[in-house]
């Protein structure tokens, strides 16, 4: 029997991932059925392939417009990726890719990203290898293979993908807009979640007639952001007292050298990797 026909039957087995919200990502730590294998080293380029066809996670809902007065513009797709193939994306992420603590100085002070990190692609323009702070990173296939899905079901391209993980309600990303000159006029950009529920919170820049919006994103389901919306609207996930592990993936599309350098430096950073390990991140020396 194929190693592919094995990880299909495997899949088929797993009704209990069926279950919803499915995320039986939210597992707490120690948790025996958290992924306890992947690579063990600091090299980050160590992915082993899936053994699980991604397309089985491939949903088919056409996506529905939000629009909302002044500015908003969001395409949403409920159950983008449906399971059990998202639970099993899900635990290949978490357990293969290499995970990042970004710390940053602002002002005088230490921060430390509040949640996991890492990033793959490059800019398209070819400059020399000499112009990026670091070498960029291929995109591993699996996350290549999605990126084609999202990019046949949103009519956009994009060079980088972004992988956040939230390891609990802890963890979060603040009021921010990704509307940096590197990602051109009107970026588009496609979010996709996977693991616990958690509140996407959006909130206009200026208008304060605007009423602020709130949805929840459940595994699989993914929001797309457009025309003027980065430059209007600031957007955040909320810390919560109750949250399980949540990976976030965005698709982007950088213009520049810049946009590059940018992207790797908040990212990956200059700290070691981490990889997860029967339910916990574990330094690798
Ligand atoms: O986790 C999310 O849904 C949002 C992530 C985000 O806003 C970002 O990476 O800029």
């Amino acid at each position: 029997m194929s190693t592919f026909t094995q990880a299909k039957l495997q899949l088929g087995k797993r009704k209990r991932d069926d279950e919803t919200p499915d995320e039986r990502a939210t597992k707490t730590r120690g948790d025996k059925a958290l992924p306890d294998s992947g690579p063990t080293t600091a090299n980050p380029l160590c992915i082993n392939a899936p053994t699980f066809p991604i397309d089985s996670a491939f949903g088919s809902d056409p996506g529905g417009a939000i629009l909302k007065e002044p500015d908003l513009d969001l395409l949403f797709f409920k159950q983008f990726l449906k399971a059990p193939g998202r639970k099993a994306l899900f635990d290949y992420m978490l357990a293969e890719l290499p995970w990042y603590r970004v710390s940053k100085k602002t002002r005088g002070m230490t921060i430390r990203t509040p949640r996991w990190t890492c990033v793959w692609g490059c800019d398209d323009t070819g400059a020399p290898p000499a112009a990026y702070k670091k070498k960029s990173r291929p995109i591993p296939v699996a996350l290549q293979e999605l990126k084609q899905h999202v990019e046949e079901r949103t009519g956009a391209t994009y060079n980088f993908i972004l992988c956040n993980y939230y390891e609990n309600g802890k963890d979060s990303i603040s009021w921010h807009s990704d509307d940096e000159s590197f990602l051109g006029p009107l970026p588009t950009i496609a979010s996709l979640t996977l693991g616990s529920s958690r509140d996407f919170a959006m909130k206009h820049k200026t208008d304060k007639s605007a009423k602020p919006e709130k949805w929840t994103l459940d595994s699989g389901d993914m929001v797309m952001m457009r025309g003027t919306t980065q430059s209007k609207w600031l957007h955040s996930i909320p810390k919560r007292a109750n949250a399980g592990g949540r990976i976030n993936i965005t698709f982007r599309k950088a213009m520049n050298v810049a946009g590059t350098n940018n992207y790797y430096r908040y990212n990956v950073g200059d700290g070691p990797v981490h990889r997860w390990r029967n339910g916990e991140m574990i330094e690798m020396p």
